[in-house]
Protein backbone atom coordinates (compact mmCIF):
# COMPACT_ATOMS: atom_id res chain seq x y z
CA UNK A 1 0.00 0.00 0.00
CA UNK A 2 1.36 3.57 -0.74
CA UNK A 3 1.76 6.15 1.90
CA UNK A 4 -0.65 8.65 0.36
CA UNK A 5 -3.57 5.76 0.37
CA UNK A 6 -3.82 5.84 3.96
CA UNK A 7 -7.05 7.57 4.69
CA UNK A 8 -8.37 3.88 2.99
CA UNK A 9 -6.71 2.19 5.95
CA UNK A 10 -10.10 2.86 8.06
CA UNK A 11 -13.58 3.30 6.78
CA UNK A 12 -16.37 5.25 8.40
CA UNK A 13 -19.64 3.68 9.00
CA UNK A 14 -21.83 5.53 6.66
CA UNK A 15 -24.57 5.82 10.11
CA UNK A 16 -22.08 7.44 12.00
CA UNK A 17 -22.81 8.93 14.64
CA UNK A 18 -23.85 5.26 16.12
CA UNK A 19 -24.98 7.01 19.53
CA UNK A 20 -25.75 10.51 20.46
CA UNK A 21 -27.13 12.95 23.54
CA UNK A 22 -30.70 12.87 21.17
CA UNK A 23 -31.02 9.61 21.25
CA UNK A 24 -29.98 9.33 24.97
CA UNK A 25 -33.02 7.99 27.29
CA UNK A 26 -32.36 10.90 29.85
CA UNK A 27 -30.84 14.35 29.65
CA UNK A 28 -27.39 14.50 27.95
CA UNK A 29 -24.98 17.16 26.66
CA UNK A 30 -23.03 15.00 25.04
CA UNK A 31 -22.45 10.94 25.11
CA UNK A 32 -18.60 10.44 23.81
CA UNK A 33 -15.48 8.35 24.22
CA UNK A 34 -16.06 4.93 24.86
CA UNK A 35 -14.72 2.26 26.15
CA UNK A 36 -15.66 -0.77 24.29
CA UNK A 37 -15.29 -5.14 24.42
CA UNK A 38 -16.97 -8.21 22.71
CA UNK A 39 -18.39 -10.73 24.98
CA UNK A 40 -21.12 -13.65 24.99
CA UNK A 41 -22.02 -12.59 21.22
CA UNK A 42 -22.37 -8.67 21.95
CA UNK A 43 -21.08 -5.54 22.03
CA UNK A 44 -20.74 -3.55 25.28
CA UNK A 45 -19.91 -0.27 25.62
CA UNK A 46 -19.14 2.08 28.49
CA UNK A 47 -19.84 5.96 26.93
CA UNK A 48 -18.52 8.85 28.57
CA UNK A 49 -22.10 11.05 29.17
CA UNK A 50 -21.51 14.61 30.13
CA UNK A 51 -23.98 15.93 31.98
CA UNK A 52 -25.85 19.95 31.74
CA UNK A 53 -23.32 20.62 35.02
CA UNK A 54 -20.29 19.40 33.17
CA UNK A 55 -19.42 16.72 34.86
CA UNK A 56 -18.97 13.80 32.93
CA UNK A 57 -20.22 10.24 34.20
CA UNK A 58 -20.15 6.44 32.25
CA UNK A 59 -23.07 4.60 30.64
CA UNK A 60 -23.68 1.18 29.59
CA UNK A 61 -24.71 0.39 26.05
CA UNK A 62 -25.41 -3.20 24.21
CA UNK A 63 -25.62 -4.32 20.83
CA UNK A 64 -25.35 -7.37 19.01
CA UNK A 65 -23.76 -6.42 15.97
CA UNK A 66 -21.68 -3.29 17.77
CA UNK A 67 -23.30 -0.91 14.98
CA UNK A 68 -27.28 -0.76 15.06
CA UNK A 69 -29.90 -1.64 17.67
CA UNK A 70 -28.22 0.12 21.24
CA UNK A 71 -29.66 -0.82 24.23
CA UNK A 72 -28.69 1.87 26.69
CA UNK A 73 -28.80 1.79 30.44
CA UNK A 74 -31.67 4.18 30.94
CA UNK A 75 -29.66 5.59 34.11
CA UNK A 76 -26.01 6.51 34.77
CA UNK A 77 -24.30 3.31 35.14
CA UNK A 78 -20.86 4.71 37.27
CA UNK A 79 -21.23 7.98 38.45
CA UNK A 80 -18.73 9.50 40.39
CA UNK A 81 -18.42 7.81 44.26
CA UNK A 82 -18.70 10.51 47.23
CA UNK A 83 -16.57 7.88 49.05
CA UNK A 84 -13.87 9.00 46.27
CA UNK A 85 -12.74 11.97 46.84
CA UNK A 86 -10.56 12.08 43.39
CA UNK A 87 -14.13 12.03 41.66
CA UNK A 88 -15.02 14.84 42.51
CA UNK A 89 -15.45 16.31 38.90
CA UNK A 90 -16.40 13.51 37.09
CA UNK A 91 -15.25 10.30 35.24
CA UNK A 92 -14.44 10.20 32.03
CA UNK A 93 -13.20 8.17 29.14
CA UNK A 94 -12.90 4.80 30.13
CA UNK A 95 -10.45 1.93 28.41
CA UNK A 96 -11.78 -1.85 28.78
CA UNK A 97 -9.49 -4.20 29.10
CA UNK A 98 -10.09 -8.25 29.60
CA UNK A 99 -7.63 -9.60 31.84
CA UNK A 100 -7.05 -13.19 31.04
CA UNK A 101 -5.31 -14.39 34.30
CA UNK A 102 -7.94 -12.35 36.81
CA UNK A 103 -11.32 -13.22 34.38
CA UNK A 104 -12.49 -10.07 34.78
CA UNK A 105 -12.41 -6.35 32.96
CA UNK A 106 -10.34 -3.83 34.27
CA UNK A 107 -11.63 -0.30 33.50
CA UNK A 108 -9.09 2.20 33.69
CA UNK A 109 -10.42 6.00 33.85
CA UNK A 110 -9.90 9.07 34.30
CA UNK A 111 -11.45 10.52 37.77
CA UNK A 112 -11.35 14.27 37.51
CA UNK A 113 -10.04 15.18 41.46
CA UNK A 114 -9.45 19.04 42.08
CA UNK A 115 -5.72 18.55 41.99
CA UNK A 116 -6.06 17.62 38.43
CA UNK A 117 -7.03 14.68 36.18
CA UNK A 118 -5.43 10.95 37.70
CA UNK A 119 -6.63 7.53 36.50
CA UNK A 120 -8.44 5.07 38.65
CA UNK A 121 -9.18 1.55 37.91
CA UNK A 122 -11.75 -0.61 38.50
CA UNK A 123 -12.28 -4.25 38.25
CA UNK A 124 -15.78 -5.76 37.37
CA UNK A 125 -17.17 -9.22 35.61
CA UNK A 126 -20.44 -7.29 33.78
CA UNK A 127 -19.56 -3.52 33.25
CA UNK A 128 -22.60 -3.22 35.76
CA UNK A 129 -21.17 -3.42 39.06
CA UNK A 130 -17.49 -2.24 40.29
CA UNK A 131 -14.99 -2.94 42.83
CA UNK A 132 -13.16 0.49 42.68
CA UNK A 133 -9.64 0.37 43.08
CA UNK A 134 -8.53 3.96 43.68
CA UNK A 135 -6.13 6.28 41.42
CA UNK A 136 -3.28 4.29 40.37
CA UNK A 137 -0.91 7.47 39.88
CA UNK A 138 -0.68 11.02 41.15
CA UNK A 139 -1.85 13.76 38.95
CA UNK A 140 -2.14 15.00 36.14
CA UNK A 141 -2.65 11.61 34.32
CA UNK A 142 -5.06 10.04 31.45
CA UNK A 143 -5.00 7.85 28.23
CA UNK A 144 -4.59 4.96 30.44
CA UNK A 145 -5.03 1.05 29.64
CA UNK A 146 -4.05 -2.32 30.95
CA UNK A 147 -2.66 -4.60 28.51
CA UNK A 148 -4.85 -7.79 29.06
CA UNK A 149 -2.69 -10.16 29.60
CA UNK A 150 0.50 -10.06 32.16
CA UNK A 151 4.38 -9.89 30.59
CA UNK A 152 6.89 -12.04 32.67
CA UNK A 153 4.77 -11.92 35.66
CA UNK A 154 3.89 -8.04 35.85
CA UNK A 155 0.34 -6.23 34.78
CA UNK A 156 1.75 -3.43 32.36
CA UNK A 157 0.04 -0.10 32.06
CA UNK A 158 0.42 2.82 29.66
CA UNK A 159 -0.41 5.87 30.67
CA UNK A 160 -0.17 9.52 30.26
CA UNK A 161 1.24 11.95 32.79
CA UNK A 162 2.19 15.37 31.89
CA UNK A 163 5.30 16.23 33.75
CA UNK A 164 7.19 20.04 33.07
CA UNK A 165 4.63 20.68 30.88
CA UNK A 166 5.21 17.49 28.36
CA UNK A 167 2.70 14.65 27.49
CA UNK A 168 4.42 11.83 26.56
CA UNK A 169 2.83 8.06 26.27
CA UNK A 170 4.70 5.96 29.39
CA UNK A 171 5.21 2.57 30.15
CA UNK A 172 5.03 0.90 34.25
CA UNK A 173 4.99 -2.60 35.42
CA UNK A 174 3.71 -3.61 38.78
CA UNK A 175 2.93 -7.32 40.72
CA UNK A 176 -0.38 -6.52 41.89
CA UNK A 177 -2.28 -3.89 40.31
CA UNK A 178 -0.97 -1.49 43.12
CA UNK A 179 2.65 -0.42 43.49
CA UNK A 180 4.01 0.55 39.85
CA UNK A 181 7.42 0.69 38.72
CA UNK A 182 10.14 0.83 36.22
CA UNK A 183 8.49 3.93 34.62
CA UNK A 184 9.76 4.87 30.79
CA UNK A 185 8.59 7.07 28.02
CA UNK A 186 7.19 5.08 25.50
CA UNK A 187 5.74 7.24 22.71
CA UNK A 188 7.23 10.51 22.97
CA UNK A 189 6.02 13.77 20.99
CA UNK A 190 7.31 14.50 17.74
CA UNK A 191 8.48 18.06 17.80
CA UNK A 192 7.27 20.08 14.34
CA UNK A 193 5.00 17.20 13.09
CA UNK A 194 1.31 16.12 13.82
CA UNK A 195 1.24 14.74 16.75
CA UNK A 196 3.67 17.41 18.69
CA UNK A 197 1.90 18.76 21.24
CA UNK A 198 0.14 16.01 23.29
CA UNK A 199 0.04 11.86 22.80
CA UNK A 200 -2.15 9.37 24.56
CA UNK A 201 -3.20 6.02 24.39
CA UNK A 202 -6.37 5.08 22.45
CA UNK A 203 -8.32 1.27 22.74
CA UNK A 204 -5.94 -1.08 24.94
CA UNK A 205 -2.84 -2.85 23.09
CA UNK A 206 -4.09 -5.01 21.01
CA UNK A 207 -1.98 -8.53 20.41
CA UNK A 208 -1.05 -9.57 17.10
CA UNK A 209 1.62 -12.13 15.84
CA UNK A 210 3.70 -9.21 14.58
CA UNK A 211 3.45 -7.11 18.48
CA UNK A 212 0.97 -5.29 20.56
CA UNK A 213 -1.14 -3.03 17.91
CA UNK A 214 -1.32 0.36 19.99
CA UNK A 215 -3.43 3.21 18.16
CA UNK A 216 -3.05 6.42 19.34
CA UNK A 217 -3.70 9.95 19.67
CA UNK A 218 -2.06 12.62 18.70
CA UNK A 219 -2.33 16.34 18.93
CA UNK A 220 -0.99 19.82 17.23
CA UNK A 221 -2.00 23.58 18.35
CA UNK A 222 -3.24 25.03 15.72
CA UNK A 223 -4.32 29.06 15.28
CA UNK A 224 -8.17 27.18 15.65
CA UNK A 225 -7.50 25.14 18.43
CA UNK A 226 -6.39 21.86 19.30
CA UNK A 227 -6.48 19.12 16.10
CA UNK A 228 -6.95 15.25 17.33
CA UNK A 229 -5.80 12.65 15.12
CA UNK A 230 -4.42 8.95 15.38
CA UNK A 231 -1.05 7.39 14.59
CA UNK A 232 -0.25 3.61 15.17
CA UNK A 233 2.59 1.71 16.70
CA UNK A 234 3.90 -1.61 17.41
CA UNK A 235 5.37 -2.81 20.63
CA UNK A 236 7.70 -6.00 20.85
CA UNK A 237 5.14 -8.83 22.27
CA UNK A 238 7.09 -9.60 25.46
CA UNK A 239 9.70 -6.51 25.74
CA UNK A 240 6.52 -4.23 25.39
CA UNK A 241 8.70 -0.95 26.10
CA UNK A 242 10.30 -1.27 22.83
CA UNK A 243 8.96 0.16 19.41
CA UNK A 244 9.33 -1.90 16.42
CA UNK A 245 7.50 0.26 14.47
CA UNK A 246 5.82 3.91 14.55
CA UNK A 247 3.48 5.74 11.72
CA UNK A 248 5.07 8.79 10.48
CA UNK A 249 1.89 10.19 9.47
CA UNK A 250 -1.57 10.20 10.99
CA UNK A 251 -3.82 7.38 9.86
CA UNK A 252 -7.21 9.16 10.85
CA UNK A 253 -8.30 12.06 11.80
CA UNK A 254 -11.03 15.10 11.33
CA UNK A 255 -12.87 15.10 8.41
CA UNK A 256 -16.48 14.66 8.39
CA UNK A 257 -19.06 17.14 9.38
CA UNK A 258 -19.45 15.25 12.91
CA UNK A 259 -15.89 15.57 13.35
CA UNK A 260 -15.49 19.09 12.99
CA UNK A 261 -18.51 20.15 14.94
CA UNK A 262 -19.48 19.84 18.37
CA UNK A 263 -18.53 20.95 21.64
CA UNK A 264 -14.72 20.60 20.80
CA UNK A 265 -13.80 20.25 17.05
CA UNK A 266 -11.80 18.64 15.11
CA UNK A 267 -11.12 15.81 17.51
CA UNK A 268 -11.63 11.89 16.19
CA UNK A 269 -10.60 10.36 19.89
CA UNK A 270 -10.65 6.40 19.73
CA UNK A 271 -11.20 4.73 22.87
CA UNK A 272 -12.68 1.29 22.33
CA UNK A 273 -11.69 -1.73 19.53
CA UNK A 274 -13.16 -4.78 18.53
CA UNK A 275 -11.94 -7.51 16.74
CA UNK A 276 -14.10 -9.35 14.37
CA UNK A 277 -12.38 -12.85 14.14
CA UNK A 278 -14.41 -13.91 11.13
CA UNK A 279 -13.34 -11.04 9.21
CA UNK A 280 -10.18 -9.77 10.68
CA UNK A 281 -11.97 -6.24 10.80
CA UNK A 282 -11.06 -4.30 14.16
CA UNK A 283 -14.20 -2.07 14.73
CA UNK A 284 -12.94 1.32 16.63
CA UNK A 285 -15.26 3.45 18.73
CA UNK A 286 -14.24 7.01 18.74
CA UNK A 287 -15.42 10.46 20.31
CA UNK A 288 -16.17 12.91 17.71
CA UNK A 289 -16.05 16.30 18.35
CA UNK A 290 -16.32 15.29 22.50
CA UNK A 291 -20.24 15.11 21.60
CA UNK A 292 -21.00 11.53 19.39
CA UNK A 293 -19.95 8.26 19.47
CA UNK A 294 -18.58 7.53 16.12
CA UNK A 295 -17.21 3.42 14.46
CA UNK A 296 -14.80 2.91 11.33
CA UNK A 297 -13.24 -0.22 10.74
CA UNK A 298 -10.01 -1.27 9.35
CA UNK A 299 -8.71 -4.73 8.53
CA UNK A 300 -5.80 -5.74 10.89
CA UNK A 301 -3.81 -7.07 8.41
CA UNK A 302 -4.16 -3.74 6.19
CA UNK A 303 -2.75 -1.63 9.55
CA UNK A 304 -0.05 -4.32 10.14
CA UNK A 305 1.26 -4.03 6.24
CA UNK A 306 1.28 -0.46 6.73
CA UNK A 307 3.16 -0.36 9.84
CA UNK A 308 5.97 -2.70 9.01
CA UNK A 309 6.61 -1.84 5.35
CA UNK A 310 5.40 1.42 5.02
CA UNK A 311 5.75 3.99 7.66
CA UNK A 312 8.97 5.11 9.80
CA UNK A 313 10.44 2.82 12.30
C1 LIG B 1 -8.52 15.25 26.11
C2 LIG B 1 -9.53 14.48 26.95
C3 LIG B 1 -10.65 13.90 26.12
C4 LIG B 1 -11.16 14.84 25.07
C5 LIG B 1 -10.01 15.52 24.32
C6 LIG B 1 -10.47 16.54 23.30
O1 LIG B 1 -7.66 15.93 26.95
O2 LIG B 1 -10.05 15.32 27.93
O3 LIG B 1 -11.71 13.56 26.96
O4 LIG B 1 -11.94 14.12 24.15
O5 LIG B 1 -9.16 16.15 25.25
O6 LIG B 1 -11.17 17.60 23.92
Amino acid sequence: MSKCEYRRLFRRYEGNPILSPERWPYPANSTFNPGAVRHNGETWLLVRVEDMRGFSHLTFARSKDGITSWQIDDQPTLMPSPAYNEEQWGVEDPRIAWLHEREEFAVTYVSFSKDGPMVSLALSKDLRTFTRRGPMLPPEDKDASLFPRMIKDRYVLIHRPIIRGEAHIWIAFSPDLKYWGDHKILIPVRPGQWDSTRVGLGPPPIETPEGWLIIYHGVRMTVSGALYRVGLALLDLEEPWKIIRRSDEWVFGPREPYERVGDVPGVTFPTGAVLKEETNELMVYYGAADTTVCLATARLDELLDYLLHDTAT
